[in-house]
Parts: structure tokens; C-alpha cells; sequence
């Protein structure tokens, strides 16, 4: 169906004419109503050309000779010459910016002219900068319309949780490589750099029975339907509520695709204008020479070598400045899985876990942790059945005695606090006392407002009884947005108090997330990447927090759970 991409593209047309100097109204007004009619067809335009011929088209209400001649066009050649002409004036990506709630085609380009903001992307980059405030006719409060705007759009244009997309890619992947028609398989896109939300999952295969692979996907009991496919690629919509796209490449192009199709864009344009300076041409079939020989596509390490660049994790590739630093070989040796060696955020079933002390300490071992903190709720947190300060003093002392029963693993005892709604702590100095150290964090009260919040938080900072500060801004992604918090001075107390800040790992939350830890690197201050697991199994989520940490530009020397547990107690004891 081509119906809703040609009427995108006519609605886009109106935008960019409605820019124009000259008034063109009328234009306008034509282009919008031929957008509406499109996008309005039970058949498939190219079908009603097929049949009745240009012709057709002209019969449908709204549509005059012009545009008829633009749908042909795009039909016949898959382009819009009136498209592509205005786009070279306004090289920005009207259809995502103007569906953020208040952002009209006008604002779209004024932002563009004075920020050079061409897409979503962008836009959130200025906004989290706060060079939006500043900006004739825009202010405080529209940069925050703007913040919110993006938030909702994004949630319902069904970006899907990484947690909920990265396993599904997995399975898919894992099936197609036990159906023995591929030969290297991997997940590429936003998934790959592990992005908080995931547009659509994006997977490339090599395989010399490409057909045989498309027939496998189109029936694999994850697929719900078929959008598209062809001879290489096919585009299915998964019953998750996602789509995914799954690319077949030659062996030689593998490489190439893979670095292409991880991205992001941004990303990409600068590399392959690097190529370019040094007289290649940079696609995704390969790296080519003068003599149109491809000189590196196998693998996405020797094309970045071949660059002259050093290749970094998929989660820096952002252009977030990593493009620069790689032509330097300066790439910061960010902090890996293998780093990790305690975990200092995890429940039992004494407060709201499903598992014992000791089960969780069995399973943290298994996968190789040192030693992981018991981190149980305090009593506010009633529906979490926290405990208060009799409770906990029992439940510590059952912490010290399941500590001698073992071996090859060290429990930290340790509580996850309620910062109450006037900044004190949810359990008394004493109880404290007895904790190697303690996490706090905020559950009720989640609406106040900015400057009682801050104050909120920085009370219970500059009480001396807080290590870690958890989940600092406590929204759960898609569903509940970040505390109104001044996330600067609440670095600024954590780095004058010696605060730790958390990455919280469990993928609902991801909290601080990517922007923000690159904001709190600038301060002196300590990480900390956890699980919050409630359950053994969630043990294994600490991937998701460090590849948050590496989005961030983390390095391990900033994370306190990659020290043993000596130093790390000590460094606590401070
Ligand atoms: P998503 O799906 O919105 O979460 O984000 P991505 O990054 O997975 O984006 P997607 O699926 O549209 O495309 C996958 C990758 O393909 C993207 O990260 C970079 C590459 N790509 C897509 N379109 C373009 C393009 O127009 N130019 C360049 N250079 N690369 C592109
Ligand atoms: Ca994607
Ligand atoms: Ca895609
Ligand atoms: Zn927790």
C-alpha cells in the first residue's frame, strides 16, 4: 500500500509550502485536502493507477492535474521531484516534529533556523540542554511543553521498553539459527545500542537460501503479519506490538550492514563522511575503493580501522561526540558486564521479593558476583511490606547468620529507605547503624512540586546516613514520568555529601538513564549499577544498567560495585 506514505508526503509538501515567503495558500489548502483524500482510500492508489491510469487518479475528489502528476511520479519512480526540491530547503523531519503535541510547522522551522534541529532526536538533545528557554517566542515553559510533548509522543508512537523488545530479538534470532538456513545472524538498530525504547527491532542474517528465510519468518509463531516483503528484506509485525525488520546480506557485505544498520543516523553520516574524505565510499555492502573494490565489509572493525577511527561499543555510537574522539583513538574504555562485581540493590521476601536471603545469594553466585547487598524496603513502603526498626534489627542479624552459612559469596547488609515527604529517613540512626550501607529513594509523594522536591532530597543527603542515592528520578518508562527534581543541585549535594548515585538496571526504570548520567559525570561523584532485582532471575538484568552506564560514557573507575568487597566496605566506611 502506498496510500499512507503519499499522503504523508503531500502533507509534508503542505507544511514546507506554508513556510514559503510568498503566501501560498491555496497551495496549501490543495495539497492537505489530497493528503486527506490518500490517506482516506480503501484501494491502493497504485492499484487505482494501474487500472484507470493518471486519469483515476484526477477523478478522486480534491486531486487536481499537479498533484496527480506527483502520485504518478512516486509511484513509477518511488520518488516526489516537488518533494525532494522543497526538501532541500527545509532539510528537516516535519512528520515526526509537527506530531509533537504544539509543535506546528512554523515552530518545527524556527528551531531549525536558529538550533539547527532537524529531527526528534535533536530536538530532545536542546531541550535536555535547556538552549530552548532561551530562544525568542519559546521561554521555560514551552522548552517544558516541548519535554512533555516528546514524552507523549513517544509513548504513543508504541516505542516498546528495551526490556520487553531485547528478549523478543533474541528469541527471533536464536530460531533462526537453529533453522539452519543462516550463517551469521545479529541484532542490529536501537536494540543493539541499547536505546531505553525501541522503535522496531532491526535483525540482519546471511544466508545463501534467502527465499527459504523469508518463508521461515513469515511463519514463525512470533509473526502476526506480513507488511512487506521482498527478495532480501521483509518487515513483519510481531503479536508483541512491534515491528521488526530482518535484512538477508552477503557474507562479504556482512560487516558493512551491521555497522549501517546499528546507526544511529547520526552516527552514520559522520563515518561515511569520513569515508569519503579519504576517497572511499561508505554503504551497507561494504566499504569501496577508487576502483569500486570493497575493501572492508566483513566485519565493523576493520571498516572503522580502515577509517582511521577506533571502534567503540554500539551504545556510544549516538554522536554524542564518539565520532571525534575515535579519529583521536580517545574513546573512553567504558565500564563492560565483565566489570561487575557485586550487586547493591536486591530484595528478599522480608519485604516485597519472591525469594529467600539465601536463594538470592545461590543464584547471585551462580552467575559470578562477589557479594550483593540485601536491600529490603522500610516501612512506609507498606505495600512492599517494609519493615520497621524491630523488624530490621531481626532480619539483619538472619543476614549475618546466612552469611556464615556461605561460601564463594558475601552479603552486604543493607536497606532500601523511604526519603519521607519532609526529607528524613523512614528508620532511626540506630537501626542504620547497624547496615554496612544504605540506599534511599522516593515512592510516595511523587508529585511535588521542583524546589520542595530538591530540598526533599538533598535533606536526606546531607544527613550522613545515605550511600546511595536509588533510582534517582523514579519514572518507569512508558508509564510514569521523572519526579520534578533540579537534577544539578542534587549532583552538587551528592558530590559534597560523597553520595553515590545509582544506575538502576531494571529495565522498567533505567534510572539515572543515558542523559543524565552524562550530565552527572561532570561532578565528582560515584555510580552505582544495580539490579533492584525481586527475584533471582532478575540478577541477570544487570546488562540493561550497564549498557545504560555505557550510553552514559561510564568508566569502571566511577563504578563502586567493580571493586572488591573490602575496598568497597571501606569506601563506605568513609
Ligand atoms: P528505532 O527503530 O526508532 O528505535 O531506531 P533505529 O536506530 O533502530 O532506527 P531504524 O530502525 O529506523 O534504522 C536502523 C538503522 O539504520 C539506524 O540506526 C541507522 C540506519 N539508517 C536508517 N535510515 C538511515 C538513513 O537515512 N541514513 C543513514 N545513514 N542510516 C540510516
Ligand atoms: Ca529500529
Ligand atoms: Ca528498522
Ligand atoms: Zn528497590
Amino acid at each position: 500500500m502506498y496510500n499512507s506514505q503519499i499522503a504523508e508526503m503531500l502533507s509534508e509538501i503542505a507544511d514546507m509550502l506554508s513556510l514559503d515567503e510568498k503566501d501560498r495558500k491555496f497551495e496549501v489548502r490543495a495539497y492537505r485536502k489530497a493528503a486527506l483524500t490518500i490517506s482516506g482510500l480503501q484501494e491502493d492508489v497504485a492499484e487505482i493507477y494501474k487500472k484507470g491510469g493518471i486519469d483515476a487518479i484526477m477523478e478522486l475528489p480534491g486531486i487536481g492535474k499537479g498533484i496527480a502528476a506527483s502520485v504518478k511520479e512516486y509511484i513509477e519512480t518511488g520518488r516526489m521531484s516537488k518533494f525532494d526540491d522543497l526538501k532541500k530547503k527545509y532539510p528537516l523531519d516535519f512528520k515526526s516534529l509537527t506530531s509533537i503535541q504544539g509543535m506546528g510547522a512554523k515552530k518545527a522551522f524556527k528551531l531549525y533556523k536558529y538550533l539547527k534541529i532537524k529531527d526528534v532526536d535533536d530536538l530532545k538533545r536542546a531541550v535536555s540542554k535547556h538552549r530552548i528557554r532561551d530562544l525568542g517566542g519559546f521561554g521555560e515553559k514551552s522548552e517544558e511543553d516541548i519535554s512533555k510533548g516528546i514524552a507523549i509522543m513517544e509513548a504513543s508512537m508504541g516505542r516498546m521498553a528495551l526490556g520487553a523488545a531485547l528478549p523478543e530479538a533474541e528469541d527471533i534470532v536464536r530460531k533462526l539459527n537453529e533453522s539452519g538456513l543462516v550463517g551469521r545472524s545479529a541484532i542490529a538498530g536501537s536494540t543493539r545500542r541499547m536505546k531505553e525504547t525501541v522503535g522496531d527491532l532491526d535483525i540482519l542474517v546471511t544466508s545463501s537460501k534467502s527465499e527459504k528465510v523469508m518463508d521461515f519468518i513469515s511463519k514463525m509463531e512470533e509473526v502476526e503479519d506480513v507488511v512487506l516483503s521482498g527478495p532480501t528484506k521483509i518487515t513483519v509485525r510481531l503479536r508483541i506490538g512491534l515491528n521488526c525488520d530482518i535484512r538477508v546480506v552477503e557474507q562479504d557485505s556482512f560487516g558493512a550492514a551491521l555497522q549501517y544498520f546499528t546507526g544511529n543516523k547520526d552516527h552514520n553520516v559522520k563515518v561515511r563522511q569520513i569515508a569519503i574524505r579519504l576517497g572511499y565510499k561508505l554503504n551497507e555492502y561494504g566499504l569501496f575503493n577508487k576502483n569500486g573494490r570493497n575493501v572492508a565489509g566483513k566485519d565493523e572493525e576493520s571498516i572503522y580501522k580502515k577509517l582511521g577511527m577506533e571502534i567503540m561499543d554500539p551504545e556510544m555510537r549516538e554522536d554524542r561526540g564518539e565520532v571525534e574522539l575515535s579519529l583521536q583513538h580517545k574513546i573512553p574504555k567504558v565500564v563492560q558486564l565483565g566489570d561487575m562485581v557485586g550487586d547493591l540493590h536486591v530484595h528478599t521476601n522480608h519485604s516485597d521479593g519472591s525469594a529467600t536471603i539465601l536463594e538470592m545469594a545461590n543464584a547471585a553466585r551462580e552467575i559470578g558476583r562477589k557479594y550483593i547487598g540485601i536491600s529490603d524496603h522500610s516501612k512506609s513502603e507498606y505495600v512492599a511490606h517494609g519493615m520497621d526498626d524491630k523488624q530490621f534489627e531481626k532480619h539483619l542479624s538472619e543476614i549475618d547468620k546466612a552469611n556464615e552459612k556461605l561460601e564463594g559469596i558475601r552479603l552486604l547488609k543493607s536497606a532500601e529507605i523511604d526519603i519521607l515527604k519532609d526529607g528524613s529517613l523512614d528508620l532511626s540512626k540506630k537501626t542504620i547503624s547497624l547496615m554496612d550501607y544504605t540506599l534511599a529513594s522516593i515512592h510516595t509523594n511523587l508529585n511535588m512540586g521542583r524546589e520542595e522536591m530538591t530540598k526533599r532530597v538533598i535533606l536526606a543527603m546531607e544527613s550522613g546516613y545515605v550511600s546511595i542515592f536509588a533510582h534517582p528520578t523514579d519514572r518507569i518508562i512508558n508509564v510514569r514520568k521523572p519526579i520534578d527534581i533540579d537534577l544539578d543541585k542534587v549532583f552538587q549535594a551528592a558530590e559534597d555529601n560523597g553520595v553515590i548515585l545509582e544506575i538502576d538496571g531494571y529495565p522498567d526504570r533505567l534510572d539515572l538513564n543515558d542523559e543524565n548520567i552524562m550530565r552527572a559525570r561532570h561532578y565528582k561523584v560515584k555510580f552505582s549499577i544495580d539490579t533492584d532485582s525481586h527475584s533471582p532471575a532478575h540478577l541477570s538484568l544487570m546488562r540493561y544498567g550497564v549498557s545504560t552506564a555505557k550510553r552514559g560514557w561510564l568508566t569502571p573507575d566511577r563504578v563502586v560495585n567493580t571493586l572488591g568487597v573490602d575496598r568497597l566496605v571501606r569506601l563506605f566506611r568513609r
